[in-house]
């Protein structure tokens, strides 16, 4: 019998940089050097032929090869997620640096220097699998920590709130915002009259909708975007005594955003826009990395505040609460197979360890039912969480046997606790052994079907954050949502939203209202809160209009909080034969000595030659990409590359969108003449600071571009290239 050891692959050395990663070790395959096998590991002869009566005849049914290949392919394919199916993931680690005995006793948060293993899964939440990352949408921010006792999951968004307050509405919220279901249209898009008809109807949800027509729907990254718990949770401490908290992560590379006109465009060019930056980004060694915090509430100050902790519609101010920082998160490795982890990882609000606990939070108590039930059927069956990227890395015992797809091999005969033949064995822990324990919380209630009324103030907290914007965001706001509701066909739906802003502040629903052509209704017929059920007296649960002085909270806004820096950033140097080669070194050295990559984009493919006979090669031709991919551009000087560039009209378009999303825009010598005969000609005239020009060395030029790009956007070009958004 022929050997077949020797083809076999040679085994790579064993990853174990993480207690995960070297658990998943057992799990891959690499077919270098191998022979071509069926699933039961025969090897196959010939794979492009089935079986056939005649080289010109019927395939024959016995062909074992056909039909197993068939078949599986038939059925590669699982449900996608209901909500969240568009996603990213990458493996990283939890690093403590500040102990949280005092208020847990979570192992992996008592040791400062201590590194927890993590999964961490980004996504979209209305849009399929295959849709835009550049949806205007809530992100998700999922993280498995695989702890030694056992997985803990932070099942977070990007925003601090959610749209309802009680899980029961969660599957209309959902049907509401979803493509609508005559015509399953739009798709990753919340602009259309279902989603809005929904939310003129649900005033709760005015908090969590300043959030998700603002700039937070739109990030530049999953690298630079905020992560949040949302719901108040608890610590217990080894004493069982508890402390609320909530869970806030701050990306280290700060909070940037772009523009919707910008989010449009790159959902046309490059749809895979987040996904492909956090794999480049991972893949060249920028690790992601983001300040893991948490608010600590002492129980006594439960009903201390002007809202409810339960109510995750609400904050707790960081100004209230400050933010302890207890470490950082950081990715540092791409997934070997997306089906295999970022598409089989299953996160649960209930996944938590001793020293954890959760909130009656109406909101969360749902979702405590809704991840186990979603993953049988979205993953097939009860032993999901043996599947690699789920598996913990703390040993697992227990008596739940069988199932589709079983993968343990439990040995022995019982199966049930207690036993006297299996030894007793595996036993409950007792706390000291690090056993699981819930807080023994003190209840004395009727059961009601109610909604408590500290829930009921819908607005306040919404002004709050429209008032604690920066004054362009404040606009962006406002042309998100004339965006939105100009999108909406129903004139009721339209006034319903306006009134509901209207409860905000009169400015906001105003200046939509301009944009609609719309005047915004003093008092809608009829219109009725319904969520305090169909006997509710109508006098007492209309929520009030807010018509106080709001908090000032410069951490919600990106652009109060924003730090300059430009690390990361992707700087397009566009060039043509004959470029001023001083200039375009100058510029490349200074945009990575300030932590930023330089692409060369060209008319065509190739080499490029510069005015001293250097070639370049070029990264994209200019067919293939598009502005909005950028964070800035060069245009280089030298007389024949300025005359190509010229006559090529993606070049004009080029700078010209770039020019139009408030972008930093730098050039030398000759190409001064190229801009002023495209639309970047206005901003020059009205004295733009980001468009650098008229240096008299190319190392200044190349300083102050860097400048110019390390601040982001110049946002008053904004007035002049978008003044409706
Ligand atoms: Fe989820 N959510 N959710 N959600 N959620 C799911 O679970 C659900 C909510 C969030 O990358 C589903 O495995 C209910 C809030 C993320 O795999 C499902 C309610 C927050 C992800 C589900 C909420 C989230 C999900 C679909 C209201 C922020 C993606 C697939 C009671 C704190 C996880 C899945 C991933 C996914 C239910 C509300 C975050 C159906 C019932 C609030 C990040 O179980």
């Amino acid at each position: 019998m022929a050997k077949r050891s020797s083809a076999r692959p040679t085994a790579k050395t064993k990853r174990t940089d993480s207690a995960k990663t070297a658990d998943l070790e057992a799990n891959i395959e690499e077919s270098a050097g191998a022979l071509l096998t069926s699933n039961q590991g025969v090897p196959v002869n010939d794979d492009h032929n089935s079986l056939k009566a005649g080289d010109r005849g019927p395939s024959l049914l016995e062909d074992f090869l056909l039909r197993e290949k068939i078949t599986h392919f038939d059925h590669e394919r699982i449900p996608e997620r209901v909500v969240h199916a568009r996603g990213s993931g990458a493996h990283g680690y939890f690093e403590l640096d500040h102990s949280l005995t005092k208020y847990t006793r979570a192992a992996f948060l008592q040791t400062t220097g201590s590194r927890t293993p993590v999964f961490v899964r980004f996504s979209t939440v209305a849009g399929s699998r295959g849709s835009t990352d550049l949806a205007r949408d809530v992100r998700g921010f999922a993280i498995k920590f695989y702890t030694e006792e056992g997985n803990f999951d932070l099942v977070g968004n990007n925003m601090p709130v959610f749209f309802i307050q009680d899980a029961i509405k969660f599957p209309d919220l959902i049907h509401a915002v979803k493509p609508e279901p005559h015509n399953e249209i739009p798709q990753a898009a919340s602009a259309h009259d279902t989603f809005w008809d929904f939310i003129s109807l649900t005033p709760e949800s005015a908090h969590m909708i300043m959030w998700v027509m603002s700039d937070r729907a739109i990030p530049r990254s999953f690298r630079m975007m905020e992560g949040f718990g949302v719901h108040t949770f608890r610590f217990l401490n080894a004493k069982g005594e508890s402390t609320f908290i909530k869970w806030h992560l701050k990306p280290t590379l700060g909070m940037k955003s772009v523009l919707w006109d910008e989010a449009q465009r790159i959902s046309g060019c490059d749809p895979d826009f987040h996904r492909r930056d956090l794999w480049e980004a991972i893949d060249s060694g920028n690790f992601p990395e983001w300040q893991v915090g948490v608010q600590l509430i002492p129980e006594a100050d439960e009903h201390k505040f002007a809202f409810d902790l339960l109510d995750p519609t609400k904050i707790v101010p960081e100004e209230l609460v400050p933010v302890t920082p207890i470490g950082r998160l950081v990715l540092d490795r791409n997934p070997d197979n997306f089906f295999a982890e970022v598409e089989q990882v299953a996160f649960h609000t209930g996944h938590i360890v001793p020293g954890m606990d959760f909130t009656n939070d109406p909101l969360l108590q749902g979702r405590l039912f809704s991840y186990t039930d979603t993953q049988l059927i979205r993953l097939g069956g009860p032993n999901f969480h043996e599947i690699p990227i789920n598996r913990p890395v703390a040993p697992l015992h227990n008596n739940q046997r069988d199932g589709f797809m079983r993968q343990m091999i439990n040995r022995g005969v019982t199966s049930y606790d207690p036993n006297t033949l299996g030894g007793g064995d595996p036993r409950q822990a007792k706390i000291a052994q690090g056993g699981f324990a819930s807080h023994a919380e003190r209840l004395d209630a009727a059961k009601v079907r109610a909604r408590s009324p500290s829930f009921s103030d819908h607005f306040s907290q919404a002004a709050m954050f429209f008032h604690s914007q920066s004054a362009v965001e404040q606009r962006h706001i406002i042309n998100a949502l004339r965006f939105e509701l100009g999108k909406c066909a129903q004139q009721s739906v339209r006034e319903r939203v306006l009134y509901l802003l209207s409860q905000i502040d009169d400015a906001l629903a105003k200046g939509v209202a301009d944009g609609l052509g719309v005047l915004v209704p003093k008092k809608i017929e009829g219109y009725l809160n319904q969520n305090f059920g169909a006997d509710a007296d109508p006098k007492t649960v209309q929520p009030k209009k807010f018509t106080g002085k709001s908090h000032d909270s410069p951490a919600l806004s990106i652009m109060r909080s924003a730090k300059p820096g430009m690390q990361t950033a992707k700087i397009a140097v566009l060039l043509a034969d004959g470029f001023d080669e001083a200039g375009v070194k100058a510029v490349s050295q200074a945009i990575s000595a300030a932590g930023g990559e330089a692409k060369i984009i060209a008319p065509r493919g190739g080499m490029a030659t510069g005015d001293k006979g250097t070639e370049l090669k070029v990264d994209f031709s200019l067919p293939t990409v598009c502005s909005v991919v950028f964070d800035a551009v060069y245009v280089a000087g030298g007389e024949s590359c300025v005359a190509v560039l010229q006559g090529e009209t993606r070049a004009v378009e080029f700078v010209e969108e770039a020019n139009k999303h408030c972008k930093a825009i730098a050039c030398s010598g000759t190409a001064e003449a190229f801009l002023a005969s495209t639309r970047v000609q206005a901003s020059i005239e009205a004295g733009d600071v980001a468009v650098v020009l008229g240096h008299s060395s190319p190392k200044q030029m190349a300083s102050a571009f860097v400048e110019a790009i390390s601040n982001h956007r110049n946002w008053e070009r904004e007035s002049l290239t978008l003044p409706n958004g």
